[in-house]
C-alpha cells in the first residue's frame, strides 16, 4: 500500500489526540483543574525567564497563552505521527514517545498549586488511551503488511478474482476504526468543555456566596482529649471521605436550584435556595458515616453543618400521619429513603447549606444537602437533593436498597483507634493510646481497651456538648518492650456495650472490635 508511511502516521496522530481528549475530559470532570496540555503551558511560562516571557508577551499580547498552547499541539502532533512511524518498527517503540510525554504531563500536572496525587490521574487515562488506540489502529496495517508483504502495490483489488484483498479489508478496518477513534475523542472533547464551563462557573459562584447566618466553627474545648496522631475532632471538608455514585458531581447554581416537597402532605412546597437563606437557619455538629465503613476504617467525618430544619418544612408541609418515609432524589438521580421518625424528632436534621461554616463543596453537595445525625448518609445525606417525597417505605425502595443493603440504616455503636496506628510504634513504658467513639443521637458513656487480651480497662473520653458526634478517647497503658494488641470498645448512654461480634459491612454496617497490632521499643 503506497500509503502506508502515511497510515501509521495517521494512527499515532489519531491515538496521540483520543489519548489528549480523554485526559481533558478526566481533568474537567475530576476537577475544576486545567488539562494537562495547559499545565504543561503553565509550567513552561513559569520556568520561562521573565525578559524571554515579556518578549513573548509584547510580540504576542494577550494571546501568549493561547500561541503557547497551539504550538505545544503542533509540537506533540508532530511527535505523535512519529510515534506512528516507530509502532510499524516494533510494538513498544512508541512508549519512547509517550512515555516522556506521560511523564512531563504527570510533572507539570503535580506542579500546579495544590495539586494532589489525583492531578496525575488524567495523564494516566491519557496514557491508556494511547496504548489501546495506537494498537487498536496499528493492528490492521500489520495484518495487511503481514499477508500481503508486497502491500505496497498500488492496485489493491486482486487482478485476478474481484474479491477484495487482505489489504483492502485491513485498509477499510484502519479507516472505520480510525474514524470511530477521532468521532469519540471530538465527542469526548466537546463534552468536556461542557462539564468544565458548567463546573468552573458554579466553583466562582460558591466562592463569591456570602451566607448570612452561617457562623464559623468553633471547636469545644471539651470536644478534645489533646492527644497527638488521633483524628482532628473537626474534620476539615477537604479531608472529609467522599462517597457517591457519580462519575461527575452535578454543577449547580443556587439560583437553579430548587427543592420540592410533595406526597403525603396537605400542601406540596417548592423552595429555592433564596427561601432557605430567608429562613432561620439551625446549626449543629454531626459526624456522618458511611454504612460500608470496615470496623477501623476512615468513612467517617465529623462537621458544623448549617442549614434549615427539617422538621419545620415538613410541618409546613403538614405530613400525613400513616407517612413513614422521606424517598429523597438528587439531581443525578440517585435515591434514597428516610425513615421520617429521624426527622420529626431532631433538631440537627437539616436541608444543609454549608460546611463548616463555608458554601458545601460541590463535591458534598452544593448548593443543598440532607443531613440526619443517627444515620448512616446512603438513607438520609442525599447530595444535591432536587426532591423529597413524603411517602411509605412500601410504597418505594431506594438505590442502595435496591441493591441489598439495610432499609433504615441507623448508625450503629462503634470506635476506633487512631494510635498506635495498625503496625505501629510506640516506646516501651506508659504509652498514651486513643482514637474515636460514636453512637450518634445516643452518646458515647464509655469506652474501654483491653492490651493483650487483658481486661477490659477504662479510657478517658471527651465531652462534645451533644450526643450527635463522636468523642474523643485517651488511656494509658503499660506495654513492656516487644510486640503487643490492643482493642476498643465502647457503651453508649442506653448502657449497650458495643459487641465483638464481628459482621461484614453488607447489609446495615459492620460490628466488631477494632484491633491494632503495634510495638513498643525499649527507650
Ligand atoms: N446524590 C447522592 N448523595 C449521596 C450519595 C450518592 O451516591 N449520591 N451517597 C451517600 C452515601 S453512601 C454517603 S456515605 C454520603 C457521603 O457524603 P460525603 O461524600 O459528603 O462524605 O453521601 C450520601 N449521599
Ligand atoms: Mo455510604
Amino acid at each position: 500500500m503506497r500509503t502506508y508511511r502515511g497510515a501509521w502516521s495517521t494512527a499515532g496522530l489519531v491515538a496521540g489526540f483520543a489519548g489528549l481528549a480523554t485526559s481533558y475530559f478526566v481533568a474537567m470532570a475530576m476537577t475544576i483543574r486545567d488539562s494537562p496540555v495547559v499545565a504543561v503551558a503553565e509550567q513552561t511560562i513559569r520556568l520561562t525567564p521573565g525578559p524571554v516571557a515579556e518578549k513573548a508577551i509584547s510580540v504576542l499580547g494577550h494571546h501568549d497563552k493561547t500561541v503557547l498552547v497551539a504550538v505545544i499541539l503542533v509540537l506533540v502532533g508532530l511527535l505523535f505521527a512519529w510515534a506512528g512511524q516507530l509502532a510499524a518498527r516494533a510494538w513498544w517503540a512508541p512508549l519512547f514517545v509517550f512515555v516522556p510525554l506521560a511523564v512531563l504531563g504527570g510533572a507539570a500536572a503535580s506542579a500546579q498549586r495544590g495539586a494532589s496525587g489525583l492531578d496525575v490521574l488524567p495523564v494516566a487515562v491519557g496514557f491508556v488511551t494511547w496504548l489501546i488506540c495506537l494498537s487498536l489502529l496499528t493492528e490492521p496495517l500489520r495484518r495487511a503488511a503481514l499477508a500481503d508483504p508486497v502491500a505496497a502495490s498500488p492496485d489493491p483489488v486482486d487482478p485476478v478474482g474481484r474479491r477484495p484483498t487482505v489489504a483492502v479489508r485491513s485498509r477499510r478496518s484502519f479507516l472505520l476504526r480510525g474514524a470511530a477513534i477521532a468521532a469519540a475523542a471530538a465527542a469526548l472533547g466537546a463534552a468536556g468543555r461542557v462539564v468544565g464551563r458548567g463546573r468552573r462557573h458554579v466553583e466562582e459562584t460558591r466562592r463569591l456566596l456570602r451566607l448570612p447566618g452561617v457562623n464559623s466553627p468553633v471547636v469545644p474545648t471539651r470536644a478534645r482529649v489533646g492527644l497527638d496522631g488521633i483524628s482532628p475532632w473537626m474534620t476539615p471538608a477537604d479531608e472529609f471521605y467522599k462517597i457517591d455514585t457519580t462519575i461527575v458531581a452535578p454543577a449547580i447554581e443556587p439560583v437553579d436550584w430548587q427543592l420540592r416537597i410533595h406526597g403525603m402532605v396537605d400542601r406540596e412546597l417548592v423552595v429555592s435556595y433564596q427561601d432557605l437563606l430567608d429562613r432561620r437557619l439551625t446549626e449543629g455538629w454531626v459526624t456522618l458515616n458511611c454504612v460500608s465503613n470496615p470496623v477501623g476504617g476512615p468513612l467517617i467525618g465529623n462537621a458544623w453543618w448549617s442549614g434549615v430544619r427539617l422538621a419545620d418544612l415538613l410541618r409546613e408541609a403538614g405530613v400525613h400521619p400513616d407517612a413513614d418515609a422521606l424517598k429523597q432524589t438528587s439531581d443525578d438521580g440517585w435515591t434514597c429513603g428516610t425513615p421520617l421518625s429521624a426527622l420529626t424528632d431532631n433538631q440537627h436534621a437539616m436541608l444543609a447549606l454549608a460546611m463548616n461554616g463555608e458554601p458545601l463543596p460541590i463535591d458534598h453537595g452544593f448548593p443543598v444537602r440532607t443531613i440526619v445525625p443517627g444515620l448512616y448518609g446512603y438513607v438520609s445525606a442525599c447530595k444535591w437533593v432536587v426532591d423529597i417525597e413524603v411517602t411509605q417505605f412500601s410504597q418505594f425502595s431506594a438505590y442502595w436498597t435496591e441493591r441489598g443493603w439495610g432499609e433504615r440504616g441507623p448508625v450503629k455503636l462503634s470506635s476506633r483507634i487512631d494510635v498506635p496506628a495498625s503496625g505501629g510504634e510506640l516506646s516501651a513504658g506508659t504509652a498514651r493510646i486513643g482514637g474515636v467513639a460514636w453512637a450518634q443521637h445516643v452518646g458515647i458513656e464509655a469506652v474501654e481497651v483491653a492490651l493483650d487480651g487483658g481486661d477490659w480497662q477504662p479510657a478517658e473520653i471527651s465531652h462534645p456538648p451533644t450526643d450527635d458526634t463522636w468523642v474523643q478517647w485517651a488511656a494509658s497503658v503499660d506495654v513492656a518492650p516487644g510486640d503487643h494488641v490492643v482493642r476498643v470498645r465502647a457503651t453508649d448512654k442506653h448502657g449497650l456495650v458495643q459487641t465483638g461480634v464481628e459482621r461484614e459491612v453488607l447489609p446495615d454496617g459492620a460490628t466488631g472490635w477494632h484491633t491494632v497490632d503495634f510495638s513498643a521499643s525499649a527507650s
